[in-house]
């Protein structure tokens, strides 16, 4: 806990550490209440410094010292310093031994960062910072040091005892007790380190690796979730043959671990050899897990994987080079994904997230560059920036240099730092000598925060038959960043005949023609680009796949995006013509709305949507992804000021319009799709259920009993969780007689598997219907929620405040209230999880003046607040731009 202002860290501060660790021996003795770690360093003086004589810090935090000796000699209090953070000894030799002696309580960890206790199992999350509450040690990413662990721990309560590398040493100690010794061949950073104590399960696979190496594969999970393991295996298995494929990546150790727990803070950690998971990403059978959980687990298995060498092999030098693993791995998944199921669809998936959430990160009092200059709690950095737009920019390096050259940067990467902690700069070098570029002018899209925009407008001169387009760009302040550079654009499009042929594209002065699509790339704040033997006036398909991470404006009319919306090649240009449509229509009757006026749409966009919902399209997914409306949050980000209220009549009134003008058409789409024959997961199937999923959705607006009877019919004869929960889902938002029936038979059927209830507990927090709030506070009094799981945080209160708007911010500040008490209350159990939670309330300013008062006041609250943490602190001040 906070006891004086945090201070802030930045990145033109730093140092190479003054001390380097050649090896680490660790010995955890396990007892119930406390834990005991020894640990043996063998430090030197890292030559980069020259050889004055500098004081050793190591960090530490919450550790009881038992004892401290150097080269084998026991310290006097007099030779070193220890205070809250840190332990100092002035002035060691130059190579050294130093053992420690500390005790723990993982028992009494709430913050699950360190050791703790998850159930009855035994695990670690170092990254970032996390160590440091294990043992005293240097705590950055740029110390890589070889570790070898010995735990000793119960036998039979703790059979399975685990951490990274090779198991080499096993042994019975009598009394009941037994002790397992683990190598990590490989120098890591400490925030790879990892270890499990427990009574676990363990489900075997195997993978030949492309040089005909056995690499064993074991999936560590609870006894009563051996059934659920399968998927995470097969995932893994894709994962490694496709990291062989597209990049030459083989795996390094001979054995490879998951284990599954169900507290965790994150989604899953990249531990080396040893990754250990939030069991929702984990666990899964078609009864208990939805198409959309069968998908998150392939992707954050691989995330996982791919870590190996992106992140473990070749890590950080820093924390503010995070996205160099975590924007690079990123994309790495994305493309995975995207190669294992419907890769027009993977990408609207990861376009939506970006503009809905990072955009707004962008536009906000977080807003902070790819590469961040500074922080108070690193932890508050793993956010979209980082991660999601950070993957953008590897993707936009992709576009800029092209599959062969991309690839020959990446085996330069990994030939040049393998073991060593880089910096984002490193990365992009590669990219420049590979690809044969000057990049100089794309860094600045680690630096430089902020979404640009991008404003495009067309000249069609029918003489000359030449097409211009002419772009001009602008990035909007951010805190800290007043003024701005162009950056470099690569802008992906086509210009489309009028049966929706790309036409070939040959720009002026240059000699040859390219077929259908091309890249431009946009470097000036305006420029223009013009093309010869347009022989017609195209309509432009612009920022295909979405090229770059901004905001780009063209002045289409409705018949425009009708065409594009039908007709374009180009899979998310289908989807963005389709949302702008949508968007179109929402804005008029969210005006409408806020005007009093009577609730009406253009009788042109309903005739579009029933063309898209009757066509016999190849892509189910996709139909689904192009009748889909855009969120209410998504809506909000288009006003100046977000009305919530407005928003949401709008966008209910219109799907329930559209689901009364297209009725038999929705129910021919329903019918056509029901249930074939036992469950596949292949995409075809996949996107069979999302669409009439999707098709049930719009019809249960209708309010008809007998579609409630039908929806609730489905919910009952389900044979999956996506279609179960996809009726759930419908009934919980609506007032069907058989709502409570069927909450109350799912809770019965499902009340001892806690991942089922967390969607048992999201479906309620989600209701639109009123009084969601006082529903909310009793669900939390449920003996199945517990403050304690982050998992369930998220699902109730996670869930409340971000995806039931009308409700978050009802005008009398109920919701504002609640959110802050929660955050409050977490805070001293969990400050990560609850500083995550308050950010859902930073872009007040967002809001009508009332709202923002409340809200604001609230902020001030938290600040008030004694002891609160650093990254609570961190979060409300700079949510009031004090940061
Ligand atoms: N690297 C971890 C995140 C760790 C979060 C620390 N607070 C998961 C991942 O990105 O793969
Ligand atoms: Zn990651």
């Amino acid at each position: 806990m906070r006891t004086d202002t945090p201070q802030t860290i930045y990145l033109n501060d730093y140092q190479p550490p003054a001390y380097l660790v050649e090896r680490i021996e660790l010995t955890f003795e396990l007892e119930e209440g406390q834990t005991r770690v020894s640990s043996r360093l063998l430090l030197y003086r890292n030559p980069q410094m020259g050889s004055e004589r500098v004081p050793l810090v190591l960090d530490g935090e919450r550790l009881e010292l038992e004892s401290l000796s150097l080269d084998g000699r026991p310290l006097e209090e007099s030779e070193y310093r220890l205070d809250a953070h840190s332990l100092t000894i002035e002035t060691p030799p130059a190579r050294f031994e130093l053992e420690t002696r500390v005790l723990i309580h993982p028992e009494q960890n709430t913050a699950l960062e360190g050791l703790y206790r998850s159930g009855g199992i035994y695990c670690t999350q170092c990254e970032a910072e996390g160590f440091r509450r294990i043992t005293y040690f240097l705590d950055r990413p740029d110390v890589m040091a070889r570790f070898s662990t010995r735990l000793i721990a119960d036998r039979a309560r703790y059979p399975v005892l685990l951490s990274n590398g090779n198991c080499v040493e096993r042994r019975d100690l009598g009394g009941g007790r037994h002790l397992v010794r683990w190598d990590d061949p490989f120098p890591k950073p400490c925030y790879l380190f990892a270890l499990v104590a427990g009574d676990l399960h363990c489900q075997q696979g195997q993978f030949t690796t492309c040089s005909g190496r056995q690499v064993e594969l074991h999936l560590y999970v609870e006894p009563e979730n051996r059934d659920k393991c399968e998927h995470a295996l097969r995932s893994l298995q894709r994962a490694m043959a496709w990291d062989e494929e597209r990049y030459g990546r083989e795996y390094d150790l001979d054995i490879y671990m998951i284990v599954a727990v169900n507290d965790f803070n994150m989604g899953a950690m990249e531990n080396k050899g040893l990754n250990i998971f939030n069991a929702k990403y984990v666990l899964a059978r078609p009864e208990t897990a939805t198409d959309r959980d069968f998908q998150a687990i392939e992707g954050v298995i691989a995330h996982e994987y791919f870590h190996n060498w992106t992140g473990n092999r070749i890590t950080c030098r820093d924390w503010f080079q995070l996205s160099l693993k975590e924007g690079l791995t990123v994309f790495r998944d994305q493309e995975f994904s995207a190669d294992m199921g419907s890769r027009g669809v993977k990408r609207i998936e990861d376009v939506r997230l970006l503009r809905t959430h990072q955009f707004a990160e962008d536009a906000g009092p977080m807003a902070h560059p790819v590469r961040p200059e500074s922080y108070m709690e690193i932890s508050n950095f793993y956010t979209v920036t980082v991660y999601e737009k950070g993957a953008e920019l590897v993707r936009m390096l992709h576009c800029l240099l092209g599959d062969e050259a991309f690839r020959r940067a990446t085996d330069l990467y990994f030939e040049r730092y393998d073991g060593m902690a880089v910096t984002t700069d490193d990365f992009v070098r590669c990219m420049e000598e590979a690809g044969g570029r000057d990049l100089q002018q794309f860094r600045l899209w680690y630096s430089q925060a902020g979404t640009p925009r991008v404003t495009v407008e067309a000249e069609y001169d029918g003489v000359q038959h030449r097409y211009r387009l002419h772009l001009r760009q602008t990035c909007p302040a951010t805190p800290g960043q007043p003024h701005k550079s162009p950056q470099q654009i690569p802008i992906r499009l086509a210009l489309l005949d009028d049966q929706g042929q790309a036409l070939p594209l040959r720009l002026a002065g240059e000699a040859a023609t390219t077929a259908g699509e091309r890249v431009i790339e946009l470097r000036a704040a305006s420029e223009t680009f013009e093309f010869v033997d347009i022989g017609r006036r195209p309509v432009p398909s612009l920022l295909r796949g979405f090229s770059a991470p901004v905001r780009l404006e063209y002045p289409y009319d409705d018949r425009e995006l009708m065409f594009l919306m039908a007709r374009d090649s180009d899979p998310f240009n289908r989807w963005d013509a389709a949302q702008t449509l949508a968007q179109r229509s929402l804005l008029e009757l969210v005006e409408a709305c806020r005007a009093g006026r009577p609730l009406a749409v253009d009788a042109g966009y309903v005739e579009a949507f029933r063309l898209t919902l009757e066509e016999q399209a190849a892509d189910r997914a996709l139909q689904a992804e192009l009748l889909s409306l855009p969120s209410e949050t998504a809506l909000g980000e288009l006003m100046q000021e977000v009305d919530v209220e407005a928003i949401h009549r709008a966008r209910e009134w219109l799907k329930g319009h559209l689901a009364d003008r297209l009725r038999e058409a929705f129910e021919a789409v329903y019918a056509t799709h029901a249930g074939a024959a036992g469950f596949d997961l292949d995409p075809a199937s996949i996107g069979r259920r999302r669409l009439r999923n999707l098709a049930l959705e719009y019809l249960m607006q209708l309010e008809d009993p007998a579609i409630q009877t039908l929806c609730m019919e489905q919910f009952e004869t389900a044979d999956n969780m996506t279609d179960r929960m996809a009726a759930l889902h419908a009934l919980a938002n609506s007032d069907a007689p058989q709502r409570q029936q069927a909450l109350s038979a799912f809770e019965r059927r499902w009340r001892d598997d806690p991942l089922v209830m967390d969607k048992w507990f999201s479906v309620q927090a989600g209701s639109k219907r009123p009084g969601t709030l006082r529903e909310v506070e009793a669900l939390m009094r449920h003996p199945a929620f517990s403050l304690r799981n982050p998992n369930k945080v998220r699902s109730l209160i996670g869930v409340f405040c971000s995806a039931n708007l009308p409700a978050f911010h009802a005008a009398d500040g109920s919701g504002y209230r609640f959110l802050t008490d929660q955050v409050l209350a977490l805070d001293g159990l969990n400050p990560q999880v609850a500083a995550r939670m308050l950010r859902l309330m930073t872009r007040w300013r967002r809001y009508d003046p009332d709202r923002q008062r409340l809200m604001r006041a609230h902020f001030e609250r938290v600040l008030a607040r004694p002891g609160i943490s650093r990254d609570l602190f961190e979060i409300a001040s700079k949510s009031l731009g004090q940061g």
